[in-house]
Parts: structure tokens; sequence; C-alpha cells
């Protein structure tokens, strides 16, 4: 039976051609033109980089190797008892392009559950954080300091072929994902737990493991493998994937990539935006003693945080034009499962009052919720109501996107990134102010 890694080997070498021809016989081809205010703006759309593994469409959303994410979850599979599938199948489906078989999973589940354990410096380092320090941080740094476990360091100082480097960056990204579930349960437990520690067990996958970590009862299970899923990839140009991609060009390892690509989600205006929509519903919610507020107050409550120049957490993208998939599915999964819980209620109150708002309001190009505005929801529901903790985990979720994008890119030999700045003097005189 052929392991992941010689699915994904032969894939690569059915891959590299298309690349080099590309690049070889139409490297002139124009894909894209570049306004000021693209420049000025963020590079807001311009089309300048590449991943097979997922693409965002403005009007329809994600698509995971070219399918959906309803069809994602229908086609993988599950384990026994539970509603949604392995997260270990999703890592097999996001670096092939097929949907793996049960023994396919297996054998992932399996390689994960043996590179699970966190040498033990990882942990010190984890309780030499003061409790007050974000989880975000000693998430980053937890993962940087495993940098000395690299293959691929160790591979590339003692002479590695260009042509192997994904092999090596391939152990180094397992390694490493199946230890963050480990690392991010022992940063809950260590600041909203005093420390108390539920270990793993070795016969569990990924989302059953955390759960269990977490000390949280069923279908708490489903609901990680659904989180991690949805929030692995969201194709190249976000923060967080693109600062993945950045760092990692310039060769350096999983470890150091990730640890800044987990920098970059911990941003409000990216990852952490799902920590924030609970911090304002929890506002709203003090304010009103609990009590759903009516439609009116709940349309003043967003307008102040408007008018006094704040943005609405959890609504609007960068892409996206229409409500994101991922919240849909959220929705769907809260509806069925925490049709009455008060904080459900809150937020859907929100989908509701929000969007004709921001409309209103004229500035968002975008007034639909994304994914942040019911992920949140559902981890409070089921008792993770420290909300600081939210973005660790999208963080375990995109995690897996982006190490297989990181393997590719060393598989296909993607270069240094190194976009050319100007100055505004230049841009003036383009512009032909001057
Ligand atoms: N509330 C209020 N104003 C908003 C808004 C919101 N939810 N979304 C966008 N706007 C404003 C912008 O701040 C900007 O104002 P400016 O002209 O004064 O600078 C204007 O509308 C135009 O912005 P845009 O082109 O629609 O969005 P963008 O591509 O610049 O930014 C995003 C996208 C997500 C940062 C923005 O919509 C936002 O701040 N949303 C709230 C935070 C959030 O939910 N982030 C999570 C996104 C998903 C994720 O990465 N996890």
């Amino acid at each position: 039976k052929k392991t992941l890694k010689q699915t994904l080997s032969e894939k690569i070498d059915k891959q590299r051609p298309r690349t080099k021809k590309l690049l070889k016989e139409y490297g002139d081809v124009v894909v894209d033109q570049v306004t000021i205010a693209q420049v000025i703006g963020g590079m807001r759309g311009i089309k300048s980089l590449v991943t097979d593994i997922s693409y965002l469409d403005p009007e329809e959303g994600i698509r995971y190797r070219g399918y959906t994410l309803e069809e994602v979850i229908e086609g993988l599979p599950k384990p026994k008892g539970g509603d949604m599938p392995y997260v270990e199948g999703l890592f097999y489906l996001l670096l092939t392009g097929d949907f793996p078989n049960q023994e396919e999973v297996q054998q992932v589940v399996d390689e994960f559950s043996k590179r699970r354990i966190v040498p033990r410096f990882v942990y010190d380092v984890i309780d030499s954080f003061p409790t007050s320090s974000h989880p975000m941080a000693i998430f980053s740094t937890a993962i940087l300091t495993l940098n000395r476990e690299s293959v691929f360091n160790r591979q590339y100082q003692a002479g590695l072929s260009k042509k192997d480097y994904w092999e090596a960056t391939y152990e180094d990204a397992l390694n490493l994902l199946a230890k963050l579930p480990e690392i991010a349960a022992y940063i809950y437990n260590k600041l909203y737990r005093k420390g108390e520690r539920i270990l793993s067990d070795p016969n569990l996958d990924m989302g059953a493991n955390f759960a269990q970590m977490m000390g949280i009862e069923k279908p708490y299970d489903d609901v990680s493998r659904l989180h991690f899923i949805i929030h692995s990839d969201h194709e190249s140009g976000n923060v967080s994937a693109h600062t993945g991609h950045l760092v990692a060009s310039s060769l350096s390892d999983i470890y150091l990539s990730i640890s800044a690509m987990i920098n970059g989600l911990a941003g409000p205006l990216h990852g952490l935006a799902n920590q924030e929509v609970l911090r304002w519903l929890q506002e709203v919610m003090n304010k009103m003693d609990n009590k759903l507020p009516s439609t009116e107050e709940m349309e003043q409550f967003v307008w102040n945080t408007l008018n006094s120049g704040q943005v609405i957490p959890g609504f609007g993208h960068a892409v996206l034009r229409k409500t994101d998939p991922r919240y849909k599915l959220q929705r769907e999964f809260s509806q069925k499962h925490l049709p009455d819980d008060p904080i459900f209620k809150y937020a859907d109150l929100l989908y509701k009052v929000v969007p004709p708002i921001l409309q209103k309001h004229g500035k968002a190009k975008n007034p639909w919720p994304n994914v942040d505005a019911q992920s949140g929801v559902i981890q409070w529901h089921y008792g993770v109501k420290d909300y600081d903790f939210y973005t660790v985990l999208f963080g375990i979720g995109r995690s897996i996107g982006i190490c297989a994008n990181i393997i590719w890119d060393r598989a296909l030999g993607y270069p240094l990134e190194r976009p050319k700045s100007v100055t505004t003097d230049m841009l003036e005189k383009i512009a032909g102010i001057k």
C-alpha cells in the first residue's frame, strides 16, 4: 500500500513539468496590471501568487482542491460515531488533491500519533510565560522553540539537493502538525485551568484527541474537526498564508515559517476577529443584563461601534463579497446543536442587523459575515469561554493548509519572494503630478 508521501511524490513528479513549461515558454505572458491604488492599498487583488491547494471565489467562497466545503465534509472518511471527517484526511486531500479512503486516512492518523510527543523544553518555555500573556504569543513561541528539531535544517547543513527539499519539509510539517493540539491544550490548561493536564490518547484522531485534552465531552470532537477543517486554507494572499509562504521562501524551516504566520493571524483584522466578536457580544450582553436586545437596540449598539470609529468584528472581507460559506456551515451546526443558546441568538440577531447597516454606512465593500462571526459562539457553548484562546484554535487549523502549501512551494522550487517598492515621488511622477 502506498503511503501519503509516496502518493505525493508521484503528484510532484507530474506537476513539476507543468510549472517548468509555464516559466520557460510562457514567462512573458501578462497576468495582471497594477494600479496606484493597489500599490498604496495593500496590494489588494493583484494576481501574483500561485497555489493549487485552494481557491477563493468572491461570490462562492473557498474551494479546497476544487471542492466546496460541503463536498469536502461529505467526501472525507469519518471516524466511527463522528459526524465530521478526520482532520488527517483533509491534510491528505490538501496535499494530493485526492480523497483518501479509510485505510489511507488511518495511515496518516498513525503517523500523527507517532509524532505527537512534545519535547520537555517546549513545556519549560511555555511554563516560563506569565499567565497574563496572550495565548497567541505563547503558541507562536512554543512553535519557534521547536526549530532545533528541524529535519530540513539538519539535512540542509549536510548538503541537501534542491529537488529533495520537499521531503525534509514534509517530515518537519508532520512533526509540527502532530504536536500542535498538544501544545495548544497545554497552553489552555496553563492559562485557564490552573495547569491541570489531561494527556492525549495515541488511539484517537486529531479532533478527538484535542477534545480529550481539553476535557470536553462529545460532540466537541466533531466541533474540533469542523473547526480545524474549515479554518485550514483560504488561498495564498491572506496575511497568515502569505506570511508563511514569504518566510519559507528564504528557506526558513517550517517552525520559523509557521511561528511567523501565527503572529500575522494574531491581528484583530485577521484571525483575532473571532475573539473580538465574543468580546463585542459580551459587552452588549453585560449592558443588556443578558436579555436579548430588540432589533432596534441591537442596531443602536452596532451604530455606536461604527460611530466611534471602530470596525464590527466578524463582518467584511478583503476578497469575499457574499456570506462566508464557513460562517454558514457553523451556523447550520449551531442551529442543529445549540439553537437555544443565548449567545447564538445574539449572533443570529447580528446577522440580521449588521449587513443593512454596513450598506448604509457605505464603506465596507462586503457587508456580510465572515468565518469569525460564528466560530466563537460554538466554542462558548461547549465551555471554552476564555475567548483570548480562540485564535489559537484558528491557528491549529490554518497551520494544516500552510504546511501543505510550503511543502508544495519546496517541491516546485518557488524562489525567494522579493517584490519591488517605489517612493511616493516616483508614484507622483507615474501619476503625472510632478
Ligand atoms: N466594520 C466597519 N467598517 C468596515 C468593516 C466592518 N466590519 N469592514 C470594512 N470596513 C471599512 C474599512 O475599515 C475601510 O474603511 P476606511 O476606508 O476608513 O479605511 C472600508 O470599509 C473599506 O474596507 P474594505 O475594502 O471593505 O475591506 P478591506 O479589504 O480593507 O478589509 C477586513 C477587510 C476583513 C479587514 C475588514 O472588512 C474588517 O476590518 N472587518 C472586521 C474585522 C474582521 O472581521 N476581520 C476578519 C476577517 C476574516 C479573517 O481574516 N479571519
